[in-house]
């Protein structure tokens, strides 16, 4: 049977249960601190969402792809999300948060640019932060099932925050729990979110400063390091011998992600092959690696270790490459 026959045959429980399965999670919500109050307040108001389950079969439904299907082209998609608007809009945060950027950065080592990369892909700079209910999103697919492990953490996360005083109503997010200016999961959050202007609450939800702040923390946590530039333009001389650069790891995550990565070489190795670094200069020793998006005879990418601190956020070259680049344009 295939994946997505069985993701069709997939029964939801009745939603008559829904009050009784969240009255069942008590245990679990005061052992990670949730007072009894917070739990009475909060889950008597939540109801059951049809909407988010419909949203989550036509997810693993499109999970099930042809590895066999030809890779789309990188172009369009970066001509789509690097834009002029996108690249303006990301120039004007940077004037306005210069201040918290240049602070967050000495601290963490992520670069104002690539801050603002992921900030502008995520919201559009926190203008698009979804407005699904995140309490009643993460209870309804955590009592659905097909991935309640994972959902039901994020429903009790989500309760731990506003136990520590997360506004109800602020949070909202996408369907599937990704919340605030820069779409963190509640146990993201808990984990890794920061206060960036010092007030003493990292309020994702509505503060642009301990969203740049939150998201840097991330990409450090994620391996970004610093004075590490993400990756460079390059053009590729037509006779490049890519047989004898295809990598030999296979990665235990995202296997396809890094499978269109070549082995590491250092800078001065891709010279010698005839690599030309259309901006900016590496040092010799810098370890990268190759990615043709749009393949053979079009601009390619030499990627650094801190590319992949981009991939941690959301596991796709495409997006990873079209944060760099956006975070190139805006300081450029
Ligand atoms: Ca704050």
């Amino acid at each position: 049977m295939s994946g997505m026959a069985a993701a069709q045959m997939t029964v939801s429980p009745a939603p008559e249960g829904f009050q009784g399965y969240l009255a069942s999670l008590w245990p679990k919500a005061q052992e990670l601190g949730v007072s009894r109050a917070t739990f009475d307040r909060i889950v008597p108001t939540l109801t059951y969402n049809p909407r988010v389950v419909q949203l989550d079969r036509n997810q693993s439904d499109e999970v099930v792809i042809n590895p066999n299907a030809p890779v789309a082209p990188f172009a369009p998609y970066r001509a789509r999300q690097v834009n002029p608007t996108r690249i303006a809009m990301g120039r004007t945060v940077l004037e306005r948060e210069r201040a918290h950027l240049a602070e967050i950065e000495a601290r963490t080592g992520v670069p104002a640019g690539v801050i603002l990369g992921i900030y502008g892909h995520e919201t559009n700079y926190g203008q698009f932060t979804g407005d699904f209910d995140l309490l009643r999103s993460l209870s309804t697919l955590a009592y659905d099932g097909r991935r309640r492990a994972l959902f039901e953490g994020e429903f009790l996360s989500a309760m731990v925050m506003v136990e520590r005083g997360a506004p109800r109503e602020a949070l909202t997010g996408s369907w599937a729990g990704a919340i605030g200016h820069p779409q963190f999961l509640p146990s993201v959050y808990l984990r890794l979110a920061q206060d960036g202007d010092g007030d003493g609450v990292a309020a994702i939800w509505n503060n642009q400063a301990d969203a740049m702040a939150s998201i840097a923390h991330y990409l450090q946590v994620a391996g970004y390091r610093r004075g590490e530039h993400w990756g460079y333009a390059v053009s590729v001389p037509a006779g490049l011998n890519r047989a004898d650069l295809a990598t030999n790891v296979t990665s235990p995550r995202c296997r396809r992600v890094f499978q269109r990565h070549s082995r590491w070489l250092t800078a001065a190795e891709w010279r010698a092959r005839g690599v030309v670094f259309q901006r900016g200069e590496p040092e010799p020793d810098m370890m990268l690696s190759l990615i043709e998006p749009d393949g053979p005879g079009n601009t390619a990418y030499l990627l650094s270790g801190s590319y992949r601190a981009i991939l941690d956020y959301n596991c796709s070259n495409f997006y990873a490459l079209s944060v760099g680049l956006l975070a190139d344009a805006i300081v450029r």
